[in-house]
């Protein structure tokens, strides 16, 4: 189960386990986006695609949706939490509140809301692997993340916790601390402005989906016995979230 599929890291994941031969749920809020992605995962073969159209944001609709799962959907191996955003950049004294919420309420409580939802399936199976997508920058701050390094800091705290709390249960938590990464993700932040977003990655061979389904992928096919923690990827230009080094 993949949240946020619907592009970016989440869509080069569903690809790429399709690919692999794995059913896969598939969700997000844009419906028509879910439509074209579950044409294509059903085109690589032998598999079976659940698309569930939902705001991870909506306590009551994602416990409704994850309690309504038909029996044979049940049976999760593997959560990919990966819906998530920045939106906006500032000071902190000049930072938007609302964009402030949204990053808090997808990325901490969304994410909070579908683990709740899901884990217990997988401790009843006594089996699972969880992955977050927190961020570098919950590891590091930059000026003007403020809000947004704070709630991938608290994936980055959440992934330890869950870790701790499962380990009886067999299931594996691996967070996922990309940097710089070609995705909509700037597109988003810079809510459309093409030119901002394009701008992130000037001068930088930046990380793409697929690098990080590759990455997910490998974690999630080591023996059951095996649990990668934690990874930080960056493109080789970047040494951390102040250091870049452009070829302009
Ligand atoms: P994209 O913007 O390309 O994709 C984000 C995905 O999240 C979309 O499928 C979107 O689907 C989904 N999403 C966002 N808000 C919600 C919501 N409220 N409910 C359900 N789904 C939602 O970005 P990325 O692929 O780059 O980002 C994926 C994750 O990786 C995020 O958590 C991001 O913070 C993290 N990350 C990104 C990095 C980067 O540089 N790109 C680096 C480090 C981490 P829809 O709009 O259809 O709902
Ligand atoms: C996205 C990476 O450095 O743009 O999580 O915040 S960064």
């Amino acid at each position: 189960m993949i949240t946020g599929a619907t592009a970016g890291f989440g869509k080069a994941t569903a690809v790429q386990f399709a690919q692999k031969g794995y059913d896969i749920i598939i969700t997000g809020r844009r419906k028509e986006r879910l439509d074209q992605l579950e044409k294509e995962l059903l085109s690589f073969g032998n598999i079976k695609v659940l698309s569930l159209n939902f705001d991870v944001r909506n306590r009551e609709e994602v416990a409704a949706v994850i309690a309504s799962l038909p029996e044979e959907w049940k049976a999760i191996d593997i959560l990919v939490n990966n819906a998530g955003l920045a939106v906006g950049m500032d000071h902190i004294d000049k930072g938007n509140i609302d964009d402030w919420e949204r990053m808090i309420d997808t990325n901490i409580k969304g994410l909070l809301y579908v683990t709740r939802a899901v884990t217990p399936l997988m401790v009843a199976r006594n089996k699972g692997h969880i992955f977050n997508l927190g961020s570098i920058a919950g590891k590091e701050n930059y000026e003007y993340g403020n809000v947004y390094c704070a709630s991938k800091s608290a994936v980055d705290s959440l992934s330890r916790s869950m870790r701790i709390d499962l380990l009886k249960n067999n299931i594996r938590v691996t967070n996922i601390a990309p940097g710089m990464a070609v995705t909509e993700f700037s597109i988003v932040r810079f809510k459309g402005d093409e030119e901002k977003a394009g701008a992130v990655y000037k001068g930088i061979d930046p990380l793409t989906g697929k690098d990080i389904a590759d990455v997910i992928y490998f974690c999630a096919t080591l023996p059951d016995h095996v649990c990668i923690n934690d990874l930080i990827i960056t493109p080789t230009q970047q040494a951390g979230v102040n250091h870049n080094y452009r070829r302009i």
